[in-house]
């Protein structure tokens, strides 16, 4: 097992915002955690106290379960408010909100067909962490994960992507939120079961939302792709103290607003990596100073198909380097023809420590 630091810029300002990558031996978080999204631990184990999001996906590499913790050194503060579990330091907010979809909530606007259950899960999730964001007065929504149980599938006529998106879009305009431009950072994937499952980073201070040159915006992709456009922007860009913090959302195999090499994971990996390099060259436009540089961000990859571990990571480490801080996991994605996206984090000292 190794274990990387790596400190980005010689002074930055305590207190900086971490990321830390343990095997999952037990888990649980360390006092100073914000909070963490826990890959590849099966169904039988609760996580216990604070805001821990059990993704409900195989870890492929490394091949046990592990957590992606953020790590404040600030005083944290624990909490719950409605559904969502919360953590909150020195301006920033880390909340989990899950919401199985037999649950109803009778606020919810109710458009769509009633056996449109995810739709409605998903306002009714949504609902809950804008209330939260409110109540605890942490207005900004910078990065939100999202995990949704067959993804893919069709209920009640439509795919169950495009009802998340129904709901999460009805969500943000209920609270006033812009659907456009000011957006969060974010990623979707599919997951074998459980109930919808939402992790999200927040803070009172705002963010610059970042779009890729090379893609349609997500909030402007044409009706084919569904009744109401996702919500997400391809990156945010947010300052913290004295730290440039960068949330790469996930990012696929798509120019303009097509899908591309259908079929094809190593066309896909590459155009995958062409795509956050553009972002990235999009952010340093935006923030000369902050000088993201790919080989050091801290990366996930999702991989629908788990035997296509070794020609995804071949691309990546072709590009990345060997020594590149990513982690493998079993998930689908979003668009049926889609076999690989991938998402980063930069900015903040990371401690990788999954080989
Ligand atoms: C895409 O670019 C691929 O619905 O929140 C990537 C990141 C994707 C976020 C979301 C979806 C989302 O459209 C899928």
């Amino acid at each position: 097992m190794t274990a990387a630091v790596m400190e980005h810029g010689a002074s930055v300002a305590a207190p900086a915002l971490q990321l830390h990558w343990p095997l999952a031996a037990d888990v649980a978080l360390d006092p100073h955690d914000l909070g963490a999204l826990v890959f590849g631990a099966g169904p039988g184990r609760h996580p216990a106290g604070g805001p821990i999001l059990q993704v409900m996906t195989p870890a492929l590499a490394p091949a046990r379960p592990w957590l992606a913790a953020w790590r404040s050194p600030a005083p944290v503060r624990a909490g719950r408010h409605g559904r969502v579990n919360y953590r909150c330091a020195d301006g920033l907010l880390f909340g989990v909100v899950t919401v199985a979809e037999d649950e109803w909530d009778e606020a919810s606007t109710q458009e769509g067909a009633p056996q449109h259950r995810l739709q409605h899960a998903a306002e009714l999730a949504y609902r809950e962490l804008f209330g939260t964001l409110d109540a605890l007065a942490h207005p900004h929504l910078l990065r939100v994960w999202n995990y949704l149980p067959h993804i893919n599938a069709e209920e009640g006529g439509e795919e169950r992507y495009r009802q998340f998106n129904a709901g999460r879009q009805a969500a943000f305009a209920a609270h006033g939120r812009t659907l456009t431009g000011e957006v969060p950072a974010a990623c979707a994937l599919g997951v074998g079961g459980g109930p919808l499952a939402i992790a999200f980073l927040a803070a009172t201070q705002p963010a610059l939302a970042v779009e890729n040159p090379r893609q349609v915006a997500a909030y402007d992709y044409p009706p084919e792709y569904g009744r109401r456009s996702p919500t997400f922007a391809r990156a945010a860009l947010a300052r913290h103290g004295g730290q440039r913090l960068l949330f790469v959302s996930g990012t696929a195999s798509i120019v303009g607003h097509r899908s591309l090499h259908a079929g094809d994971v190593v066309a896909q990996t590459r155009e995958t990596l062409a795509n956050i390099d553009a972002l990235l060259a999009e952010a340093a436009r935006l923030a000369p100073e902050a000088g993201f540089r790919a080989g050091d961000l801290a990366y996930v990859a999702y991989l629908r198909r788990p035997q296509d571990l070794p020609k995804v990571r071949a691309e990546v480490e072709r590009h990345l380097g060997a020594d590149a801080a990513i982690a493998y996991v079993q998930a689908d994605v979003c668009r049926a023809d889609l076999l690989v996206e991938i998402e980063a984090s930069g900015g903040h000292p990371m401690e990788f420590r999954c080989r």
